[in-house]
């Protein structure tokens, strides 16, 4: 499947697919995948063994410990000038309806945060099992222009009794003019 998607893309690729980046034409793409099953942003104090959408571990949080695992890119200054879509494709899985938590995107710069929006999934209703959250948020280069801008996708949980379970996350960030 995903060799089949980056055919599709089209493009010339720089590394491997699956965690790399990627060059077609003008646009620049980067992608990440966070399952878990290696160390990533927020990995040790959320991950959770046992009944993982992959694998055998995912990222567990509840209001008490909001943030969930995921990816924080600083942008590099050469792509500060084309504006950027973040394409997020996870699951996420809490026991009680309605589901309260999502993925988070969030674009923060040296003067705070500029960006943030939770994505969440179609129907919030699909309780104790785990349901697909895909989306895409597109962020004017405008807000890129700072000297230091980093972009994180996270589980976000700040509401609700309950637990947010998160596994499989893959990020692609595109960078276009
Ligand atoms: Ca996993």
């Amino acid at each position: 499947m995903k060799q089949l998607l980056c055919i599709a893309a089209g493009a010339v690729m720089l590394t491997a697919c699956g965690g790399g980046s990627t060059k077609t034409s003008d646009d620049i793409i980067i992608s990440e995948d966070i399952n878990m099953e290696h160390r990533v942003l927020n990995f040790d104090n959320t991950r959770k063994e046992g009944g993982a959408h992959s694998g055998q571990y995912y990222s567990g949080v509840d209001v008490s410990n909001k943030y969930g695992a995921g990816y924080a890119m600083v942008i590099a200054d050469s792509l500060k000038e084309k504006n950027m879509t973040v394409y997020v494709d996870g699951w996420m899985r809490e026991k009680e309806a309605p589901l309260e938590g999502g993925i988070a995107v969030s674009l923060s710069t040296s003067q705070g945060t500029k960006f943030w929006k939770v994505l969440v999934p179609a129907n919030k209703t699909e309780a104790n099992q785990w349901v697909h959250v895909k989306d895409s948020v597109t962020i004017n280069k405008d807000l890129l222009k700072d000297k230091f801008v980093e972009i994180g996708v996270f589980g976000y949980k700040d509401n609700g009794p309950d637990a947010l379970d998160m596994d499989d996350l893959h990020i692609k960030y595109k960078f276009f003019k």
